[in-house]
This record gives C-alpha cells, structure tokens and sequence, in this order.
C-alpha cells in the first residue's frame, strides 16, 4: 500500500475536494483485499451493516439496492481489511491530505456495481452520517478496472467549498442534488477512471456520483470513510447500533474503539 503523498497531491485535494492516487495496492495486494472482500460479503447474507450495526440495514429489491450491492463495517468481521484500514500510515496520509492532526475509521463499505446496475445518483456522503465536519474523507479502491462503460466514479471539483450538510434523499433521478446545488450544474465533473489497484480520496461533501455498469461483468469496489478525530454526534442513528446511539447526546464524541477506532493521531 503506497500511503506516500507530496504537497502537490496535498494541495490538490484541498483545491479540488478529491484526488486519484495511481499506485496505491500492489498486485498481490490487490489480490489479498480481493479474497478478503469476497469473504467478507459471504459471511454478511443480507444484512448491510458487520458486527452489529443498524439492524434494519438490509438488502432489498429497490432500484438503490441495483445501484449496487453494499455491505459495511466490513473491518469487524475480517482481520485483513481490518489491517489495510486501520493502518497508521495510511491514517497519517489521509490526515495530510485532510489537513488534520487524528483520525477515525467512520465506516469502511464495499460498494459493487452489479451487471447492468443502476447509476450512482450525485450525492455528499457527510450529510447522511452521525456527525459532520468539513474535514471528513473517504478512500475508494478499485478491486476492478473502474472504467466510463462499468460505472466509474465522477467528482465536481470544488463543490466541498461550497457544499453544506443540506442534502436529497439518494434517488433514482441522477441530478436531483442539483435541486439544492444549481451551481454545480455548471461544473464539468472530473471522471475517475481507474485500473483496478488504484485508489480515490474525496471529502464528505465533495458532489460524486458514478454512471451505470454497462458491461456483463461486477465493478467492485472497497472503500473506507474516516471522521477527524474529535468529531460529535449529530443525533442521527445512520449506521450505527441502537443500543450505541440510545446512551450517545448530540454533542457527544464519537470515539468508541469498538465502533470507531483511532487510527493515527499526531499525538501517538
Ligand atoms: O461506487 C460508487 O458507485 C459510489 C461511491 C460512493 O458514493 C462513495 O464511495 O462514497
Ligand atoms: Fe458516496
């Protein structure tokens, strides 16, 4: 895992809200996360959330749930991802990235668009989670070529600067982010093609979205969504346990290790 990253990257990323990062997984890496994930979704049946989080989080039969198949907090039940997301080098790069001094794994999700599986509607990812900050950031690795005919990621660069926690219900009408962002109407949207082995970083409200699998084959994709650390609970459940969220107040820090461990702190 190449957790290397220069000013320029850094400078990037704060600029545009994203950045694509070439040689991220070695091949056997690749290879490794590939086994894990596969064995992580096996074990899952239809329930969404790993070791014990929102209950009502299963699969479905709705148009969201052939944008592609998801599964989340894939670290809990399996010791490889775990050690790829819990890393402190790849937390200390994140954080430059982010311009923070701690980080915390939110949650991690495989995200695999199906054959013929519907498109990616725009979205902000933060504005759904229990917290909010301004410095939140997602990894996403390709585990297949990520390509414009299998449904490869898009980025509005610069929308983070703009974007609040405001956000529509993710839908099956691709632009209805739109309806609250009309500026971003006007942005041409860095496409994130990638070779498998590849990573993105983007922030929790940079505007993404990914078009359809046109193609016969899964694009599969492992990604992990980390919160500064010190964030707070907003009052929203999403992902998380009932029982967790009942003794939580809106305010509290989220820094349960069992829920959302500590990855990399300047402190030690
Ligand atoms: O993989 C996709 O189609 C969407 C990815 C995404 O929304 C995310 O990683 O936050
Ligand atoms: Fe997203």
């Amino acid at each position: 895992m190449n957790t290397s990253v220069i000013q320029q990257q850094i400078d990037a990323y704060q600029r545009d809200g994203c950045i694509i990062l070439e040689d991220f997984l070695t091949t056997d890496e690749l290879s490794e996360m590939r086994a894990a994930v596969g064995e992580g979704v096996s074990k899952m049946g239809k329930e969404k959330v790993a070791g014990g989080g929102n209950k009502e989080l299963v699969e479905g039969d709705t148009y969201y749930d052939r944008v592609f198949l998801q599964r989340l907090n894939l670290w809990k039940i399996n010791d490889t991802i775990k050690r790829y997301f819990l890393n402190p080098e790849l937390g200390k790069m994140l954080c430059k990235l982010a311009g923070i001094d701690g980080i915390r794994v939110w949650h991690d999700q495989t995200l695999q668009k199906q054959p013929w599986g519907n498109p990616t509607a725009w979205h902000l990812d933060n504005p759904y989670w229990s917290f909010h900050s301004p410095s939140a950031i997602s990894i996403w690795i390709a585990l297949d070529d990520a390509t414009i005919q299998n449904g490869c990621l898009y980025y509005i660069p610069g929308s983070h600067k703009v974007a609040t926690y405001d956000n529509v219900e993710i839908g099956q009408d691709i632009a209805d982010l739109f309806k609250v962002y009309p500026e971003f109407k006007k942005v041409e949207p860095i496409v994130a093609e990638m070779k498998a082995g590849m990573a993105g970083c983007h922030n929790g409200i940079s505007a993404h979205g990914a078009g359809p699998n046109m193609t016969p084959y899964p694009r599969r994709a492992m990604t992990c969504a980390y919160m500064p650390d010190g964030a707070t609970f907003n009052g929203q459940q999403n992902i998380l346990p009932k029982e967790y969220c009942e003794t939580l107040k809106v305010g509290d820090p989220l820094n349960d290790e069992t829920q959302n461990p500590l990855v990399w702190s300047k402190n030690g």
